[in-house]
């Protein structure tokens, strides 16, 4: 309900007469009396005026089912979103619902995580009221080898969407950090349960530092957030994730069609921190410094050695850093 008068009131060029919203939701006038007290109490800034009715003023950086599910325009990547204050980790609670009969592109959002986890063991930063950290749930009918692909495309999604509603330049450090200004804004943890030829589901987790003022010490050199970014502007992170939701529906639909990076490759270089630059890879024993050429649409990255080789790495083998530093 609340969902529903959040919506219309949204949609609303004007004001929304109370009598409009009771007979849309065929509930009493009290009853929208008391669904409108709470969304003020949240923190959402509606005007009431006698014989006009109710407009919305401003929202609450709040991340909430209703406020989500009221403004995401998706047909079904996050059309079913479970929100939690905290969590362990939005991974975890995504798998968890995985067996569910529509758990297909279901959204698990929380506000903060206590088990917050990278790649490989490594854990991600993730303190309350700040930042972004939701993990989609996917059922592709791909290989269980094309799977790493979904994390760059979710990188582009997550690209684009930043970029739309910030207007900062964003990069993608390959395979799946998403970099301002050289700088660690949002890490992408792709997980999977398969068998050998089929996926039974894929987890995308994606934290994004939107909010944050100040990192830990061990990371205060390479992360930063959108708000340290754009000058000390503060994100709205329902909007953020609806954006990015968008754009990953997008981004997904055009990967399906050929099951690989074909079609979006050229953006993707576009996209990639350190194109045609110097760059460091660096596998278990080894390390070479090579030119990036870009990726091959199965998502590797090609890398030109001194002797004029070409060698296309993958991203479980090797990372790829720059010269001198993280990019
Ligand atoms: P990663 O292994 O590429 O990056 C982890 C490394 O990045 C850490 O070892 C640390 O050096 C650094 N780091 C940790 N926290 C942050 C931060 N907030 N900002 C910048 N750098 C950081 C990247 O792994 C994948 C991260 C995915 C996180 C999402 S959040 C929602 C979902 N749930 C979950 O548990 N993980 C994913």
């Amino acid at each position: 309900m609340k969902q529903r008068v959040l919506t219309m009131l949204r949609e609303a060029e004007d004001y929304l007469s109370g009598q409009e919203i009771c007979e849309k939701l065929n509930v009493s006038r009290t009853a929208v009396w008391k669904i409108i007290k709470q969304l003020q109490e949240q923190g959402y800034e509606i005007e009431g005026i006698k014989n006009r009715g109710y407009r919305l003023l401003s929202v609450p950086d709040i991340i909430t089912e209703e406020e989500i599910m009221s403004r995401i325009k998706t047909k079904y990547l996050g059309k079913r979103v479970l929100c939690f204050s905290t969590t362990d980790s939005t991974n975890i609670q995504a798998k968890q619902h995985a067996e569910e009969k529509n758990a297909d592109g279901l959204l698990v959002v929380s506000d903060e995580q206590t088990r917050g986890r990278g790649r490989r063991g490594r854990s991600w930063n993730s303190p309350p009221g700040e930042n972004i950290f939701m993990s989609l749930l996917i059922k592709p009918k791909i290989s269980p080898e094309s799977a790493s692909m979904l994390t760059l495309i979710a990188a582009l999604a997550i690209a684009a969407g930043i970029e739309m509603v910030t207007g900062l330049e964003v990069k993608i450090k390959w395979p799946n950090d998403i970099v301002v200004n050289r700088r660690k804004i949002c890490g992408i943890l792709t997980e999977m349960n398969s068998e050998l030829d089929y996926i039974h589901y894929v987890v995308v987790g994606i934290g994004i530092n939107v909010n944050t003022k100040s990192f830990p010490k061990e990371i205060a050199k390479t992360a930063s957030s959108l708000y340290l970014e754009r000058g000390k502007r503060p994100v709205n992170r329902s909007q953020l994730i609806c954006v990015v939701m968008e754009q990953m529906e997008k981004y997904y639909e055009i990967f399906l069609k050929t099951g690989d990076l074909s079609n979006v490759k050229e953006e993707y270089n576009d996209r990639l921190a350190g194109l045609d630059d110097q760059v460091r890879v660096i596998g278990e024993k080894t390390e070479e410094v090579g030119v990036s050429r870009g990726i091959n649409p199965k998502g590797e990255l090609i890398v030109e050695f001194p002797d004029g080789s070409r060698r296309e790495v993958m991203s479980g083998e090797v990372s790829v850093r720059g010269l001198y530093g993280y990019v």
